[in-house]
């Protein structure tokens, strides 16, 4: 960061200037990551939106490529918006994005790679057939909402399929395409899955997660101990939820656990800004991967000032809970290269209200890595079972909250006379079966300024370095 550019992050993805969205086409070929981007190329507000590319060698050190997807037929002329890639046999990677046509519809579009042995991929070569899928007056598409195809599978029958974004009414659907050699797409009778009330589905992801251990999986593989997850972005609220559930190949149909649901009470990834996220398989780490879209911006004036908005957080590993009923997820292991004039605390007995303030640290953003032994368990409050959503748990039990067992975290960002500081805590419950159950909360009311918290960094300075606090209270 520099001084007059103090919300830059050392940590996530950032080109140097212009308004960025989505992360799109995310994938791995031949031991390079890619990473696509909506980009407007004009300026710092949403619009002129093309594909913007970088690669990596690790997923932290980027270089920047010439945009790689942009309006140049008729089938997306009026803009390229997101999209997934997906490796077709034969190592040849292939990218599906919604164009918005010269009627504003939007239509799903193929583009390959011109040359596959340049190992950057620069440049994509738009399908003549383009486009592959279009609303029409026979399939009872809304032109306005027919958006964000996924990574596609191969089923056992070795037909391709994807899934698009789309609404009838007020009800969200996945839109079933199937195909035969990735060209000629057919829409499937039924969505691979519907909710009513919840509105448009933005960037749908699909993907299998193995039962047991951390391993990912190719997103075509539908072997035994495997259960799928849906995770939708909701247009009405900006949040995500995920599901975790059984996708019967015979009937092509996905069907979420029971009291796997993708509204209010639902799972998510990430309760700040975190929107139009997406996961690949990286088969060099056999990891799956998920990428998402901070929406770090002020207002249009001050975006237009400091000449940027939006960020993509450090990806992540993800995979599926013991208990199989969430998933987990952990900062890429590649984010510890970022690691530098590291400053060690001894370990400090933290009694009732106390504040222990952590001296050394000089950085503006700082990785914290603290674990924390708790004695009496026994202490636990009872966790009430109506408590089922985290945020609002978090919201009424604020950091000033006193609870039997804590809360006890951190205080980052403050000021020396703590007027000001964003904490970061823990609350432990006694949950049912004598289980413990851990909440995690950021608690901004104390922040000078609203931003959003990311598990993996803290990126907001106010002042020109860091001050944490070891708190019990
Ligand atoms: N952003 C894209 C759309 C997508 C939305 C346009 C989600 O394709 O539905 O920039 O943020």
């Amino acid at each position: 960061t520099s001084p007059n550019q103090p919300y830059r992050t050392g940590y996530h993805f950032q080109p140097p200037k212009n308004w960025i969205n989505d992360p799109n086409g995310v994938m791995i070929y031949k031991g390079i990551y890619h990473l696509f981007y909506q980009y407007n190329p004009k300026g710092a507000v949403w619009g002129n939106i093309v594909w913007a590319h970088s690669t990596s060698k690790d997923l932290i050190n980027w270089i920047p490529h010439d945009p790689a997807i942009y309006p140049s037929q008729q089938s997306d002329i009026n803009g390229c918006w997101s999209g997934s890639a997906t490796i077709l046999p034969g190592e040849k990677p292939a990218i599906f994005y919604t164009g918005i046509d010269p009627h504003n519809r939007q239509v799903q579009n193929l583009a390959v790679p011109k040359n596959l042995s340049d190992p950057y991929l620069r440049e994509w070569v738009k399908s003549p057939k383009n486009p592959l899928m279009a609303p029409d007056a026979m399939n009872q598409i809304n032109t306005s909402s027919f958006r964000d195809p996924t990574t596609a599978w191969l089923g056992p029958d070795k037909r391709w399929r994807v899934i698009i974004g789309s609404k009838i009414n007020r009800k969200g659907l996945a839109i079933l395409y199937r195909s035969k050699d990735f060209v000629h797409w057919i829409k499937a009778k039924h969505p691979l899955h519907s909710v009513k009330g919840t509105g448009m589905w933005e960037c749908p992801d699909f993907f299998p997660v193995s039962t047991y251990g951390l391993n990912g999986l190719d997103t075509s593989d539908m072997g035994p101990n495997t259960k799928h997850v849906l995770k939708v972005s909701l247009d009405d609220t900006k949040h995500e939820y995920y599901t975790v559930g059984t996708y019967s190949t015979a009937k092509d149909r996905y069907v979420p656990d029971e009291g796997s649901v993708e509204s209010d009470s639902g799972l998510r990834f990430d309760y700040g800004k975190y929107y139009a996220s997406k996961t690949f398989f990286d088969g060099a780490k056999n990891r799956r991967v998920l990428w998402g879209w901070v929406n770090e911006s002020s207002s249009v004036n001050d975006d237009v000032k400091k000449g940027w908005a939006g960020i993509q957080a450090i990806p992540r590993k993800l995979w599926l809970d013991k208990s199989g009923k969430h998933l987990v997820q952990w900062p890429v292991v590649e984010i510890e290269k970022l690691r530098v004039n590291q400053v060690q605390v001894p370990s400090k007995l933290l009694k009732g209200g106390s504040v222990i303030e952590v001296t050394g640290v000089t950085a503006a953003q700082a990785d914290v890595e603290i674990s924390f032994d708790v004695s009496d368990f026994k202490k636990a409050e009872k966790l009430d079972p109506g408590w089922t959503n985290p945020q609002l748990l978090c919201s009424q039990k604020g950091a000033s909250v006193k609870g039997a067992l804590g809360p006890f975290g951190l205080l980052a960002l403050a000021s020396k006379d703590l007027k000001e500081y964003t904490a970061v805590f823990f609350r432990i419950f006694k949950g049912e079966d004598n289980k413990f159950v851990v909440l995690m909360c950021s608690d901004q009311s104390r922040s000078l300024q609203f931003f959003s918290f990311n598990i993996s960094s803290i990126s907001h300075p106010t002042s020109c370095f860091q001050t944490l606090f070891l708190v019990l209270l």
